[in-house]
């Protein structure tokens, strides 16, 4: 047995410690301990920070044993295991969702309360683990809960970022971005494992070898090569003795390594290069869906992708033995999108030049252990690097994906022959002034599985995009819709929802999210829709509070609380959304308010630094919410706030306290959109076109549930050819209006001009978005959606159908279809179960 097994399995049968107690007075006596003996502090410490770390390794200890028990039956087991790699992973807080699933929170907050604490409080001290940008890297968090909560070996592989997503300020209306360096205090969540340290190479150069046999050997010499650390974070299951492990990796220097590279001479050089190698996981890149060809982001790729490979394929040498027969049935690789896709040149590379397996073994192996899930319809998002790029940084790489793609061609044109435009259009080598690697036909053609995030997606996928492989392998390809884990985005973040639901239905759903269905019925209760309308104000009081201490604003809970929360991005349309505040507004000055139903707008989400028009937006919202709220006249009628920071734990206080949800995206371009869950699940109503998962949630809760409006992914395709927003607009006057003022600088006095572009873009006729296009059937549904609101019995009956109508949208359900689907993991449980 390999020694690192050794070091693991011995202390176990020698020496296991006793179960940590679960109870407050265990937790009280622990908390003590780690506050005076392990953080050293005393009763005249007045820092609330060490009560949150007191606790934190208090509930961390808890978490341990249960790994270690998870890891032993895994072990056990001997069962296939499936790897999420990943280059982002938006986890949030910690504490709560750990209290949660272990089923301590009430013992965690009476000892708290023994010790005059409120866990709350403490809570409140952790900082975001905000490795991500937005829903696709709360979808690998969301995943990992369900994964944990199902009992299925998988591991998460991932970057152990120095600096998450950026902290976003508002300052004059505009967007300043400040870093987020969230590892200042330490990290009472992290194990790190240097006995599990990898090395992963860059630069250098490859030579052939004919060896005295005849055959041929590559060798990738004169590499510089970087050290990958891992960091462990525990992923609880809920309630199940499972605690599953995301693998962060670090960068760090190989200092000995390149000191004797240089002579003492260049001794502060060789200190700098370290730096070098450190910058490689120093800062996450802050671009949701689009990519800016940098090459430290490649290199960020590639070291994710090699670093967990070689960890996977130690631990498998080290339990089977270098016999790589059954390696494809045991092991699978799901790529999240195409971030980590040199995975599929980087296994090749391992199994062939390390472990000097034949090409045609490592490629069987290669295509059947990896999947890849594509995440977005715009094709600008799509990534490509330079071949010149990849040539520098990883020339063996290289190598491989130019066989890769000679033999793939060679496949293509044997099924069409003479067919030289769909070899160009499908080759993974775009040819023109620089030559690119195209990481997604990359990531097709070494996958086993290609799937996409909710049916309409999927669907475009295999008609656009990806639809010449699609006809050569149409087995491949299938659909896997999006959840949310219903731990954090309902049991925990609604406390007060879930315990109204358990009293008539129990508290099996949090588990089992499809029993949410049996407190349908309750909708027609009115004693139930009561108390669920006093649940839903008591969370818009709690949203309210946060608006007016972050903006300033003053939210009244009987208005309609109209959210748009996400990424700020022109095809999600916040612009739409303003276009419908403006309009309102004009109706209030024009005295138009018969039927009045009161409405605050909250609007929050981050701009990608370099994204002009997206900062400009927000200074729009900010301009319009000013001039809204400052207005006498307008009052309580119409109320706008731009939430700044907007991020996981943000939300959990928002998706609640909501009653609108708006889903509003251009028709075909937003993948599945995964907030769109989070507020139905906590009982919002949407407002959405039929776009990504939109389409599914509408098919759940009924038409007379939703607010749907706009044009159809279709009829946005066809009506693109002759798209005309100066007709529109000239045969709207109400959209006339809007425009007329956002022209004539009413929102910006003193700020000549600086909404032009916005303008200008509304009134192209090439508007990707085609925002002035859906307008008018935009304003139609926020008019039903308001009238809506005023009949509260028929709404509060609404928001219980949207909730016990979202069982389809939890990531179990999810997870279980690619388990189903694609890796085939059997589920284990750990031997103790607690
Ligand atoms: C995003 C899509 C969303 C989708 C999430 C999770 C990227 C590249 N894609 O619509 O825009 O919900 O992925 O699948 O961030």
């Amino acid at each position: 047995m390999h020694d690192k097994e050794k070091n693991i399995l011995c202390p176990k049968d020698a020496c296991e410690p006793e179960a940590l107690p679960l109870d407050a007075d265990g937790l009280v006596k622990d908390f003590i301990h780690h506050y005076f003996h392990h953080l050293g502090r005393d009763r005249f410490c007045r820092n609330i920070r060490y009560h949150y770390q007191a606790i934190a390794y208090t509930v961390r200890e808890r978490l341990i044993e249960r790994w270690n028990n998870t890891r032993y039956a895994y072990i056990d087991a001997n069962t296939k295991t499936g790897y999420y790699l990943s280059l982002e992973f938006l986890m949030g807080r910690a504490l709560g969702n750990a209290v949660l699933n272990l089923g301590l929170d009430e013992p965690a907050a009476e000892a708290m309360q023994q010790l005059g604490l409120q866990l709350e409080d403490l809570a409140e001290q952790e900082i975001d683990a905000g490795l991500g940008n937005g829903g696709l890297g709360r979808l690998a968090a969301c995943f990992l809960d369900s994964c944990a909560t199902l009992q299925l070996p998988v591991m998460g592989y991932g970057i152990r970022y120095e600096y998450g997503m950026f902290r976003q300020r508002i300052e004059d209306g505009r967007q300043v971005e400040e870093p987020d360096h969230w590892l200042r205090d330490g990290n009472p969540w992290e194990m790190e494992r240097p006995e599990y340290t990898q090395r992963v190479r860059f630069g250098g150069r490859c030579e052939t070898r004919r060896n005295d046999d005849g055959t041929v050997s590559f060798c990738w010499l004169d590499t510089h090569d970087v050290l990958a650390v891992p960091y462990d974070l525990p992923i609880p299951g809920y309630r199940n003795g499972t605690v599953n492990t995301l693998r962060l990796w670090k960068a760090a220097a190989t200092d000995v390594f390149d000191l004797e590279e240089f002579n003492a001479g260049s001794y502060t050089e060789s200190v700098a290069m370290k730096n070098e190698a450190e910058n490689i996981t120093m800062v996450l890149y802050p671009n949701d869906a689009s990519e800016n060809g940098k090459a430290l982001r490649l290199r960020q790729q590639y070291f994710l992708a090699s670093a967990s490979l070689q960890d996977v394929l130690e631990r498998w040498i080290s339990r089977q033995g270098k016999v790589f027969d059954h390696f494809a049935e045991r092991n699978c690789f799901q790529l999240n999108d195409t971030h980590p896709s040199c995975a599929v040149p980087e296994l090749m590379r391992l199994l062939m030049d390390e472990q000097g397996l034949s090409w045609d073994e490592a490629w069987h192996i290669t295509t059947h252990t990896m999947a890849y899930t594509n995440h977005t319809l715009l094709p600008e998002a799509l990534e490509k690097w330079s071949v010149p790029l990849f040539r520098q940084l990883l020339p063996r790489l290289l190598e491989i994906i130019l066989e890769i793609n000679a033999r793939f061609l060679a496949e293509v044109a044997s099924r069409w022959p003479g067919d030289g435009e769909r070899l160009r259009n499908m080759s993974i080598i775009e040819e023109g002034e620089v030559q690119q690697v195209r990481m997604a036909y990359l990531a097709i053609v070494g996958s086993f599985s290609v799937n996409g995030v909710a049916a309409l997606h999927s669907q475009l996928l295999v008609q656009g995009l990806f639809r010449d492989f699609y006809e050569l392998w149409p087995e491949k390809f299938n659909n896997k819709t999006n959840g949310v884990t219903p731990r954090r985005w309902l049991a925990r973040c609604n406390p007060g929802l879930t315990r109204l639901l358990a009293s008539r239905i129990g508290d099996g759903f949090v588990a089992d999210l499809a029993r949410i269905s049996e407190a349908v019925p309750f909708a027609d209760d009115p004693e139930f829709r009561r108390e669920w309308h006093a649940v839903k104000r008591a969370n818009k009081e709690r949203l309210a509070a946060l608006v007016q201490e972050q903006c300033g604003v003053a939210f009244n809970p009987d208005s309609l609380f109209d959210v748009q929360v996400k990424r700020i991005h022109e095809y999600k349309r916040q612009l739409l959304n303003v276009l419908h505040v403006i309009h309102l507004y004009d109706r209030i000055k024009r005295g138009d308010t018969e039927g009045w139903t009161d409405r605050c707008v909250l609007i929050g989400g981050k701009a990608a630094p370099g994204y002009y028009m997206a900062k400009l937006i927000i200074k729009l919202i900010s301009n319009v919410a000013r001039v809204v709220n400052d207005d006498p006249v307008v009052g309580d009628r119409l109320k706008v706030a731009f939430l700044p920071n907007y991020r996981v734990t943000a939300m959990e206080v928002i998706c609640p306290g909501t009653d609108l949800s708006e889903q509003i995206s251009t028709a075909g371009k937003e993948a599945s959109g995964t907030g769109n869950m989070k507020f139905m699940m906590n009982g919002a109503i949407t407002i959405g076109t039929l776009d990504g998962a939109n389409i599914e949630i509408r098919e759940e809760v009924g038409d007379e549930n939703f607010f749907v409006f706009g044009l159809t992914a279709d009829e946005v395709e066809r009506e693109r050819r002759s798209y005309n927003p100066a007709g529109i607009v000239a045969a709207d006057p109400e959209l006339e209006r809007v425009m007329q003022l956002l022209t004539s600088g009413h929102f910006n006095m003193f700020e000549k001009g600086i909404f032009e572009p916005i303008v200008k873009a509304i009134m192209s006729p090439h508007d990707p978005w085609m925002v002035a296009a859906d307008f008018r059937s935009f304003v139609k549904a926020q008019q039903k959606a308001a009238a809506a609101y005023l009949d509260r019995e028929a709404w509060t009956r609404m928001s219980i159908v949207n909730s016990a109508k979202s069982g389809k949208f939890s990531t179990d359900r999810t997870i279980s279809e690619y388990n189903e689907g694609i890796w085939h993991l059997r589920p284990v449980s750990p031997i103790n179960k607690v």
